[in-house]
This record gives C-alpha cells, structure tokens and sequence, in this order.
C-alpha cells in the first residue's frame, strides 16, 4: 500500500467523504494519546470506594430517601485505606463523593444531604478531605464520581433535579452567603437549576480539594425525571479550565470497557470511530475498531447522522468490585474475590492496553475488611515478585526495547518483522511484556507472535492481537536463552518501545465447585484461562506439574489437608462446600460455593402469566414457569406483558422446608434490562392459596451487573408453599422473568 502524505498526530482524526480506506487505516494510525491520557494510562492500577449511606443500609443502589443519620462510620480510617491501596501497588483512587442516591461526602454549600447532617464528626466531617489527605502522604492521585443521577434531587420537593426550570444564563459557581471561594474563577452558562446545581458542586470538588486527576461520570440511572438533560459540553470545558491534568470518565477520554465482571476485550484498540462527543458507541459491542470497523460499509449506511466523524484516542478502564457488589454488606455472606482472581484481573486488564479500576468498599466502620485487605496486600506482593525486575536485563536486543527511555523505539520495516533476544544465561520464564510508541507513533500491532528457542529450533509460545499501551502475554512455563518477537500484522508500520520477560511463581489453580444434572456436587479444577497444562505437541512443561490434591468441607470451615479428600461426586442437599487444591506446601484460593435446596420434587402451583410458544434461541416452551426450576440457568420464565398489575411464580416445595436465603439468577440472552425483577415480596402459604408476607427484596444495578442474587432472610423460615412478587421491573419493562429461583437451607 503505497504511503500517503505525512499525517500529523493528533488525538482525533477527522474522517472526510473522500477518504478511501486506505487514507482511513492511515489516519488511524496516527491517532495519539492526549498527554493527560498517556499520565492516566502510565498509572495503570486504580482503586475505587463506594462509601455512602448503601455502605450502612445494605443496598446497592440508594432511593434517595435515606436519613443522613444512617451515614455514621464509627473508626473511619482512610489512612487505612490508602495505606493498602499503595502496598497494592495503586496509584490512583476514585472516590463517589456523591452515588445515585445524592447524599455527598464532602462539605458542600449547595445541599444538606450529605456529610454534614450525619453523626461523623458532628456533622463536620468530610470524607473527602480526609481521603485527600491521606493519598498526598501515599503519593496517590485522587479522582471524583459525581452521579449526574441524583434521587434526592429528585425525590425531595424542593429538590432540583428535573424540576422544569428554564435554561438562562447562571454564574458557576452559585454565590453562597457566608461561604465565599477563595478561587474567583467564574463561568458563565446557559443552565437550569440542576445543571446550575451540578456544576457549582463540581467547581468545589476541582478547587478545594487539590488536583483532580480523574472525573467520573456514571452513565446509570435508576430513574429519570421531568426530561432532565445535561449541559455536557460545558461540564467538560469547565473541567480543562479547572483541572487541566483530569481525564473524563464517561465523556471524552476515558471510556468504560463495556462490563462490570473485570473482562476486558482480547482486541482491546484505543482508536474508535465515533461521532463527536463519544457518546454515540455500544461500549459494550465485541468490536469497536478492527479495519472492518474503521471503514464499515453497513455502519455508513445507517446514514448521514450516524456516520462516524473521528478517529478518537479512548483509555479503556476496566471497573470491577473486589467484592460481590460495590457497597460493602457484610462480612459474613459478601463474597470477596481472592488475590488469584485480582491478580488475573490484572493481568488481563493492564497487560490487556486498559486500565484497572478496582473497587474495595470500606465497611461501617469505615475501614477495609480483613479478607479485603488480605487479598489486597498479595496482590501488590505477586505484582513486586513477577514484575519488579526483567529477566531480559543484559540481554543482547535491539537497544531502543530495553533502554528506560519512553522515546525510543524499534520500527518494523518493509523486511524486518521481527527481533531476537540473546539472554546472557537461560531462564523460567512464562510471561512477556511488550509497549508499543503509543505517545507518537499510535497504536498499530494488529497481530503478532512469540517464539522461544527450545529444544534446538524456534517454538511459538504465544501469540496476540493488539498491543498498544502495554501486552502481558502468558503462557506455560519455559526454560530457554533466546526470544524472537514477530509482528505478523499491523497498521502501517508498527514500533515496539519497551519489552520484558517475567517469571510468575505457579500456584495450585483454583477449583470449581458444581451440581451436576443429577444433584451431585463435582469439583475439578479450573483450567487457567492461560493455559496451565501446556498445549499438547507444542512443549514440554519447564518442571513436572506436582501431585495435586482437593480437599473440601461441608461445616462452614476452612479445607485444610485433614478434611475429605475428593475423590469423586457426591450427593448434597444444599448449603455451602468450600474446597482447595493442594501441591506440597502450598494451597489454591479458597473456592466457595453455596447450593439451594434440590428442586426434584418442586411444582408450579400458580403464575401471573408466561410466554408460551418457541422462542428463537432455546425452541418451544423455552420461556414457561417450570424452566425457573429445571436447574438451566439458560432457560427461563418470562411473563407477557398482560399481567402487568401482579406479576407472580407460586412454587410447592413437595414437602415443608427450612429457609434461610432466597437466591435470583437473572434471565440470559434477553435484551439488556429485559425481565430483570429490581424488587419483589416473597410470601409463604400452607397450603398454596392463602398467602401471608414474608420478606420484601431488592437488587440494586441489575442492568449493568446482571449477576445471580442473593436476598438472606432476617431469619430461617419453614414452609412448603413459597410465591414470589414482583414489586419493580428494571427499566420499567412490562416482563419479568428469571432464569433460575432457588433457596438456601
Ligand atoms: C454503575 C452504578 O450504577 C453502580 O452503582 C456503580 O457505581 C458502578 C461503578 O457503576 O453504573
């Protein structure tokens, strides 16, 4: 392909009517991070807080109507906090200094709601501050999750959040008898009173409390009101004016990777077309800006409207919850991901061209939980052990991939494809680490190849697809003395600016614990997603994998080398297994998992309504009551949209049974939001037709974390009949379904 004029790089490209695909692939290719996205993407590991009155009401998403007073965190410790993170080895929080639910944790002028009429400190607290303060002694960067979505502004009467106030022009920020700002600074916009309202609180977020390095946006709304729309464009010029170094989150440079779950894309590319303003992408499509993608014909054929404009530079930061959940609940249920699953996280995410953004909600007394901290702490140990040196030091390689200097760089050219590296002596390895010269030359490695020198003749080890920022390609344990590096496809011509080969200690991988179709439990384990046993005719493991034994418990405690010895499944009626892998001295994370009581003798007796009929993915009868049942978490039950005063399932346990939890699996596969029951009221009944209330349920963030659910009783209940009742349906959607409904013993 014959090389067109120079292109200057810039952050965006601008695509004309006359570009040919060939002038599009170029301009893409020279697409750049804006200096404050490359500081944001260098950063690599955040930490995320979800604090607020959820932390002390159990709930994932507020209603707005909380009583300040259940704000009162009783040893609030945010030097704790950051002390963890920075051992984690973060370098960046992101605190919501004002969830959904409008309460905010700093001192603001413009509300009551918030720190200020709870117990801390009398009122004079501000968590904020104090978070600040701590993350300046850690070296941490600090940013802000401002929900537009504000439910006491929209719940309270006088509140301002869709009240039908004309737009005219307002002074950012609002003037406040008493409470002047040191910083004069003012904006003039055209505003109603919620913009007004929204902007005058960021404008004291960014000038009170030091440089903001992050702003937050959160794209969900639990609800809506009165057409409220957002001066975006002038929240954003606001924030280049008052905090030049802060990406925006949920606006033009930071865009969400599309799950809550830790996932990240296994083509993950920084430069995707989009219209204008960044809002008009599925941050959740498999592909965002393969070749097909930059110059898809069916996407401009949508028309004129929807034809992309630019080439735009976004981060894609990867937000997940340590915990199950991003508010703490408990210690007791709350399932806390082990540094196994963090450190996969990390790998996949960071070494995957995005950033981390990993949550640890601090609990009521406003520290981190133990089993948090614990996890936290290996991590940060696992990535100083594998990462902190490279096993490439001294090795002979061309000079510009192993010099510390972020300029310099190795170039593909018309014949040259690939590079060796010579190590002084052999070594493990099972991890290699590439970058591409993001910050001038793009991001342009579409594929490429790992080769080790084994045995006498070149192996490949690994191979991938894009790089960009950074790559941590991974695979089974290898001893050798030489590495040859291949692009096998890229954008123009490609650059590799830094590599490095790591060694990461092997550990027992975890297990899986499941009920098969006949009701017996089976533990096995996890086959690592990067390939712990090698792949058959490619090498010969570096070391003999060890013996490796299961052991699993049934009582509540910890598996140890005492308790059972696995050998085969066995018959369960429910409650919690946890189980381990063992080799020599050392064992896998825990692994936990609680079965519902069997359902082989449970019936419908009753239900509002179900779709009957095929249905396109699963055949005929897919979506009746009795797939809520049948142990498929693939089927499901979905009312029509006939019933929509009293959507209901009534289910006969085939005999009187002790409760304690009652758990929700979601539907699969329907549109996002489609049958999601938000809220409900479980009721008990002798005798299948007279009801009486047991417990009223709620799942917060469905929508965006579609994760099965579970609801503990405030205490164990015996029935044979149980029926569930939808009180609220995501989205305001006429259905609602599930894919399973079961109960803990
Ligand atoms: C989502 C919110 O609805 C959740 O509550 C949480 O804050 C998560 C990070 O973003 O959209």
């Amino acid at each position: 392909m014959p090389l067109m004029a120079e292109i200057a790089p810039a952050n965006f490209q601008q695509i004309e009517p006359g570009d040919s695909p060939e002038s599009i692939l170029e301009k893409a290719a020279n697409v750049v991070p804006s200096a404050r996205q490359l500081a944001y993407q260098q950063r690599e590991f955040s930490g995320f807080i979800h604090f607020g009155p959820n932390t002390f009401t159990g709930r994932e998403w507020g209603t707005g109507k909380e009583d300040p007073q259940v704000f009162n965190p009783t040893d609030l410790d945010t030097d704790q906090w950051c002390d963890t993170m920075a051992r984690a080895g973060m370098k960046m929080v992101v605190i919501t200094v004002k969830h959904h639910d409008g309460f905010v944790l700093w001192q603001s002028r413009y509300t009551q709601h918030g720190v200020m009429s709870s117990p801390l400190e009398e009122g004079n607290g501000d968590i904020l501050r104090d978070l600040v303060k701590s993350c300046r002694a850690q070296g941490l960067k600090i940013g802000v999750y401002l929900s537009p979505a504000d439910l006491y502004q929209m719940e309270s009467p006088a509140g301002l959040y869709g009240n039908l106030s004309s737009y005219s022009e307002r002074t950012i920020p609002k003037p406040v008898a008493g409470r002047p700002f040191a910083d004069t600074r003012t904006f003039k916009v055209q505003a109603d009173d919620y913009n007004e309202y929204f902007m005058s609180q960021l404008f004291e977020l960014l000038t009170e409390y030091g440089p903001i390095h992050e702003v937050w946006f959160d794209g969900a709304h639990p609800k809506k009101k009165g057409g409220q729309t957002y001066i975006r464009d002038d929240w954003y010029s606001m924030i280049r004016e008052l905090a030049p170094e802060a990406v925006i989150f949920g606006g033009p440079d930071v865009r969400w990777v599309g799950n809550e779950s830790g996932d990240i894309r296994a083509t993950e590319w920084s430069v995707i077309p989009m219209q204008a303003g960044a809002e008009n992408i599925d941050r959740t499509a498999e592909d965002l800006g393969s070749r097909q993608r930059l110059y898809d014909k069916e996407y401009k054929a949508l028309g004129e409207m929807y034809q992309p404009k630019r080439l735009a530079y976004t981060v894609a930061e990867v937000d997940t919850s340590i915990r199950h959940g991003w508010f703490f609940r408990d210690d007791t249920h709350q399932q806390v991901r082990s540094a196994d699953d963090v450190f996969d996280i990390y790998e996949r995410s960071v070494g995957g061209n995005g950033v981390l953004l990993l949550n640890i909600p601090p609990n009521t007394r406003g520290h981190f939980s133990k089993r948090d901290v614990d996890s936290l702490l290996e991590v940060g140990a696992r990535i100083r052990e594998t990462y902190g040196s490279n096993l490439l030091e001294g090795a002979r390689a061309p000079a510009a991939v192993l010099d510390a200097d972020d300029t310099s760089f190795w170039q593909t050219g018309d014949d040259q494809r690939s590079f060796e590296m010579v190590l002084g002596a052999a070594q493990l390895i099972n991890r290699f680490m590439l970058q591409e010269a993001i910050a001038t030359h793009g991001q342009r490695i579409e594929e490429h190849a790992l080769d080790a020198w084994v045995s006498g003749q070149w192996q490949q080890v690994a191979q991938g697809t894009t790089v960009g920022y950074k790559k941590i390609l991974r695979f089974p344990s290898i001893t050798t003395d030489k590495l040859r590096l291949r692009i096998t496809q890229s954008r123009l011509q490609a650059t590799v600016m830094s590599v490095s080969a790591h060694y990461y200690r092997e550990r027992p991988p975890p297990v899986s614990i499941t009920r098969g179709g006949r009701g017996k439990v089976e533990i096995a384990l996890v086959k690592h997603r990067f390939g712990w046993k090698p792949r058959k005719n490619l090498l010969k493991p570096a070391k003999k994998p060890p013996e490796m034994h299961i052991h699993y418990t049934t009582d509540g405690s910890d598996p140890t080398t005492n308790s059972p010895l696995y050998k085969a499944p066995f018959e369960y009626n429910g409650g919690t297994v946890k189980a381990r892998a063992f080799w020599d001295e050392s064992a896998s994370a825990l692994s936990v998992h609680t079965f519902g009581i069997t359902k082989k003798h449970w019936k419908v007796v009753a239900v509002s309504s179900a779709q009957k009929g095929s249905w396109y993915k699963l055949g005929r009868d897919s979506r009746v009551a009795s797939r809520a049942l049948d142990n498929n978490p693939d089927t499901l039950w979905q009312t029509t949209a006939g019933d929509p005063l009293e959507q209901f399932l009534a289910i006969d346990l085939g005999k009187i049974q002790t409760l304690s939890a009652f758990v929700y699996t979601p539907p699969r596969g329907l549109s996002p939001g489609e049958g999601l029951i938000i809220s409900g009221q479980l009721q008990l009944s002798d005798d299948g037709e007279n009801w009486r209330d047991l417990e009223a349920f709620e799942f917060g963030n469905l929508v965006n974390d579609p994760s099965q659910r579970t609801h503990y009783f405030e205490k164990s209940v015996k029935t044979r009949y149980i029926k569930l009742v939808r009180t609220e349906a995501a989205l305001g959607e006429l259905t609602v379904g599930a894919a399973e409904i079961g109960f803990i013993p």
